[in-house]
């Protein structure tokens, strides 16, 4: 059985990823078939929780309130709708519900414990549970654990050397000791990236060294093709090739053997053979429903149809103990505040789109 080796070198896996792509298709299918069912697919449902008017600068983001995207804003959803959303999801063949939130970081308070209850809910309808909240500290991750929560996403995007060219109000530093603070807790982590932001292939293999050189490596990696949404910084950027898509989920893949690699944004943009190849190259989980957070997603039919064609069929829930964690007795009194950074430094894209937003929005007031 092959281990993931955390001693690969950046050239190593650089080879891998420039391989001929049948060869690579061909070896990172060996690699999938030692650890995973090849006739399974695991299905998450995406609810947005709290959507939009988020105060970081990600340049890919619609839910960054600095720019002007067509998206509907939301505050945190009920409990109740959280849970019948999930109903429906269960009854698509969804096995786990994944709640992202517009937040930069959870604060403790009434919204977080709306998300815990939240969390408890959905573990008691034996679904899997997975967060995204934005940057956690350790006693919110342990928290989370107890309320039932199995996963926490918390994508690094990209490499080092790229990160700042892309977002300004937090540092590569926050994301890592995020997912550092979620090993600590019994949560599984879940980390991946965006390919489609303009890095090179350098970058989209420095993403990958970034999740090797975390203490241990995620449960769960989702890569993401970037939706380009108009009013972002990213708005220009051409659609990632199918075949790149394909070549870091074979190269992914590989150098985790072990993880579950998800084919994630951008599936709308990917024809059903080009989604065929995703799988045979070692991707085997996907999220469903006709919507992501705020962007389209190709819907239960069309995924449906799919798999009948694949002849895949989704996987019920893990029978495992995570979930279900012991609630510390002792839980601490004083909680220490996490130093998130604000490097601050000057992405131009970013400052022009948010220029382009304060435009449209002094325009649309003298027009109302
Ligand atoms: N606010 C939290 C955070 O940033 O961690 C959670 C929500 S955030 C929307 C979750 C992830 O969605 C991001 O880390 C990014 O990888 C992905 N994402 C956001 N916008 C995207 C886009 N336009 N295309 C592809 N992926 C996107
Ligand atoms: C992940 O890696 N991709 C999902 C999930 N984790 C939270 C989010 C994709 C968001 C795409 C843009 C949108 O719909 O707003
Ligand atoms: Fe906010 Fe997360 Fe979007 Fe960044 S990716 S703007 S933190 S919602």
């Amino acid at each position: 059985m092959t281990e993931t080796n955390q001693n690969w070198t950046k050239e190593e896996i650089l080879d891998i990823y420039n391989k001929p792509l049948m060869e690579l298709i061909y070896e990172a299918s060996k690699v999938h078939r030692e650890h995973h069912d090849p006739l399974k697919i695991q299905v998450s449902k995406l609810i947005s929780i709290k959507t939009g008017g988020c105060s970081e600068d990600c340049g890919y983001c619609p839910q960054a309130a600095r720019y002007h995207t067509n998206i509907e804003k939301n505050d945190l959803m009920p409990v109740e709708e959280v849970l019948s959303k999930a109903a429906d999801a269960k009854a698509t063949g969804s096995s786990r519900v994944c709640m992202g939130a517009a937040w930069r970081n959870v604060q403790d308070g009434e919204d977080f414990e709306q998300v815990l209850e939240m969390v408890r809910g959905l573990s008691a309808m034996e679904m899997e549970v997975c967060c995204t909240l934005g940057m956690v500290t350790e006693n919110q991750a342990t928290r989370l654990a107890e309320a039932g929560l199995h996963y926490y996403n918390h994508n690094i995007d990209t490499s080092e050397e790229y990160y700042k060219d892309v977002i300004s109000t937090r540092g590569f530093e926050d994301r890592i000791k995020t997912l550092e603070n979620v090993r600590k807790s019994a949560l599984k982590v879940c980390s991946g990236g965006i390919i489609g932001m303009g890095e090179s292939d350098n970058d989209r293999i420095g993403m990958l060294m970034g999740l090797l050189a975390l203490s241990n490596p995620p449960e769960s990696i989702p890569i993401n093709a970037l939706v380009p949404v108009e009013g972002t910084p990213l708005e220009g950027q051409e659609i990632v090739p199918v075949w790149d898509v394909v070549r870091m989920i074979a190269t992914t893949r590989i150098v985790f053997p072990k993880s579950t690699v998800r084919l994630s944004a951008g599936r709308t943009e990917i024809s059903k053979e080009g989604q065929a190849l995703c799988f045979m190259a070692g991707a085997s989980s996907i999220f469903a429903g006709d919507k992501l957070l705020t962007t389209p997603n190709p819907g239960d039919n069309e995924d449906m149809q799919l798999f009948n064609i694949l002849g895949l069929t989704p996987t019920e829930k893990k029978k495992d103990n995570t979930g279900k964690v012991k609630i510390r007795k002792n839980q601490p009194n004083a909680i220490e505040e996490e130093k998130w950074s604000r490097p601050g430094h000057t992405i131009e894209r970013n400052l022009e789109a948010t220029k382009k937003a304060k435009e449209i929005r002094r325009e649309l007031k003298e027009t109302n």
